[in-house]
């Protein structure tokens, strides 16, 4: 009796153990689940970029790779996510490059301000050998650009009255993002600057913490943070370019032929992104001035760009290595 059942036990064993191998056979590779991190909500020209970017891959690479947006920074705020896809504990992104600076030094030229004279000059800039040198940059942090979205150009509003002058800054508070050049810059046109996380912006406004911020036309209005904060003054004073980042960890594991179909996903995704935001722009200037909000043009913003000057010395001194970078830049435009 013992002896027919050990025997039967091992004919189910052998019996599973075929049926496993077949299933193991037959079975398509596991695909990879890929978290997506983004700090805008649905529907802004970044988040409908970064869909149709996940849908292509998925499609592209026949389901190997099925990536999942995560919308509004669900995942954590920006300089958490940039670690986060530095670990591959994420994997891609859509990053501006401001808060990118403390972790990859070279991409502060990119936070200098008045360093691009127009988006055109920007995007065509970081589409050519410039742009090469911030995804290398980018790379020996573990993170591999595939491609440069927008963010137009960022102004300063605030609660209380019109910039015209870097002496209207005096006196009033500020949120910047997650870098000190940020800090150095408002405080170079006479205010006082704090750094904070974009989702404690508006309620920091309304209670004020704060009395202004910066930002393009599209995020000023996303935020709400129009709002409260009722005078946009076109200082224009920064145009950062974005990257669609994937972690280096996630990158590796695809094959030549998949990284092919996910870079094109990624070039297409920025192609419709620069162009959904053109008229997402447009959009939100109507909205914010619908609302009440008063757009002014400032005086002089070659008032503004002197001030500037003490910053390019300072980050040349403190940063040699990237002096070309800089001249390269200003160049070439
Ligand atoms: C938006 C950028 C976003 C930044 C945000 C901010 O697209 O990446 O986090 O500004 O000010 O324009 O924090």
């Amino acid at each position: 009796m013992q002896l027919k059942n050990n025997l039967k036990l091992k004919n189910c064993l052998s019996v599973a153990a075929v049926a496993s191998a077949v299933a193991l056979m037959s079975s398509p590779v596991q695909a990879e689940q890929w978290r997506g991190w983004n700090i805008h909500p649905p529907g802004y020209p970044n988040s409908e970029a970064l869909e149709s970017f996940a849908k292509e891959v998925a499609q592209k690479t026949d389901g190997r790779v099925e990536p999942k947006m995560y919308h509004n920074a669900v995942l954590g705020d920006q300089p958490d996510a940039i670690e986060q896809v530095r670990s591959g504990g994420l994997d891609f992104a859509n990053f501006n490059m401001g808060p990118m600076g403390p972790i990859v030094p070279a991409t502060n030229v990119l936070s200098l301000p008045f360093i691009f004279n127009s988006v055109d000059d920007m995007y065509r800039i970081m589409d050519g050998d410039i742009g090469d040198r911030f995804a290398d940059a980018l790379e020996e942090k573990n993170l591999i650009a595939l491609s440069w979205f927008g963010s137009g150009a960022r102004s300063l509003y605030n609660t209380e009255h019109p910039v015209e002058t870097p002496d209207d800054v005096k006196g009033l508070k500020f949120r910047v993002m997650n870098n000190d050049l940020y800090v150095q810059m408002i405080d170079e046109m006479g205010g006082n600057a704090t750094p904070m996380a974009y989702s404690e912006v508006y309620q920091s406004l309304k209670t004020g913490v704060i009395d202004g911020a910066e930002n393009n036309y599209p995020s000023y209005e996303s935020s709400g943070h129009y709002e409260v904060a009722k005078y946009y003054s076109l200082t224009e004073h920064l145009i950062l370019p974005e990257c669609l980042c994937v972690a280096k960890s996630s990158w590796e594991e695809l094959s030549k032929e998949d990284q092919k179909a996910v870079r094109k996903a990624a070039e297409n995704a920025a192609k419709e992104q620069r162009q959904l935001w053109e008229e997402r722009v447009q959009k939100s200037r109507q909205i914010v001035l619908d609302s009440g909000v008063k757009i002014n043009k400032v005086d002089s913003k070659s008032a503004f760009q002197e001030k500037m000057q003490p910053i390019y010395d300072e980050f040349i001194k403190q940063h040699p290595g990237l002096e070309s970078l800089v001249h390269d830049i200003q160049a070439a435009q």
